[in-house]
């Protein structure tokens, strides 16, 4: 590690600063040019210590970066992990307010919902399966805090993986009911289609997704507890949205996730 722990804890700051004024900051390395995944894992921790702290409950973990097409688009080689907190849900349906968020922008994942303990650091898909209750069809509002979404791993992972909202769709599925590689997807904005794409994007199938996140855990000291909620990775390429867009998401064979963004 880069970083001291005065400057994680002056990260963490900067960070949560931007997060809750909804601006947009440059990327920390342009600071700190020697931090590294350690250190953006650090600030991260910090961060969801600091939300814990403050009576906010967590609700889950993501994984994100986890196609190849998105690692090319964002520069970057490898997915990273991030915590969903409760407060940041949102229910299928629901209007969301664009003014607390600085760019934000769409995404469609799969979500699982887990009824054991995973553990890395050897976690398998198969494992992941074995112990999944449930998938559902998601959304995800990721929002990066770094200006023009320009960053780096260490930085991105510090802002969380860009977590700001999600939205998990109401029609819950077994996994053993779906191919989880061959789910085929696509989103509309304000009724136009704009993009599509097919679950195997996520590092072949999303529960593979799942097994790299828990055994990223692993690294951190923790496990997935049973009764996790956790979404695997965007299937489509992430579309930038504004007050008035509507949005619906249409997973074949598991039903749609539908939103609308307002600015009040
Ligand atoms: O969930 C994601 O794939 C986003 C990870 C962070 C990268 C980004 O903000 O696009
Ligand atoms: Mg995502």
């Amino acid at each position: 590690m880069a970083l001291t722990p005065n400057e994680v804890n002056q990260l963490c700051d900067r960070v949560l600063a931007a997060q809750r004024g909804a601006y947009a900051i440059p990327k920390l390395t342009d600071d700190f040019p020697a931090m590294t995944v350690d250190d953006g894992y650090a600030v991260q921790a910090a961060l969801r210590r600091r939300l814990c702290a403050e009576g906010r409950r967590q609700a889950g973990w993501k994984i994100g970066l986890t196609s190849k097409a998105k690692m090319q688009q964002m520069g970057v080689s490898v997915p990273s992990i991030g915590f969903l907190m409760e407060d940041t849900a949102r229910a299928d349906g629901s209007t969301i307010s664009t003014q607390d968020l600085v760019h934000p922008r769409v995404e469609c994942e799969i979500a699982f919902f887990t009824k054991a303990e995973l553990r890395g650091p050897d976690c398998t898909a198969e494992q992941v399966l074995a112990a999944t209750d449930y998938v559902v069809p998601a959304i995800e509002i990721i929002d990066s805090r770094f200006s023009g979404f320009k960053f780096d791993l260490p930085s991105v992972i510090a802002d969380n993986g860009s977590s700001a909202r999600f939205v998990p769709g109401s029609t819950r599925h077994t996994v053993d009911a779906l191919d989880l590689r061959a789910i085929h997807v696509s989103l509309e904005k304000n009724g136009e289609p704009v993009v599509a794409g097919v679950s195997d994007a996520v590092l072949g199938n999303p529960a593979i997704a799942i097994a790299m996140l828990v055994n990223l855990l692993a690294v951190q000291g923790e496990s997935l507890p049973a009764e996790s909620f956790v979404m695997s990775g965007a299937i489509t390429e992430a579309i930038p949205v504004k007050a008035g867009d509507s949005i619906r998401a249409k997973f074949d064979g598991m039903g749609s996730v539908n939103i609308q963004f307002d600015a009040a």
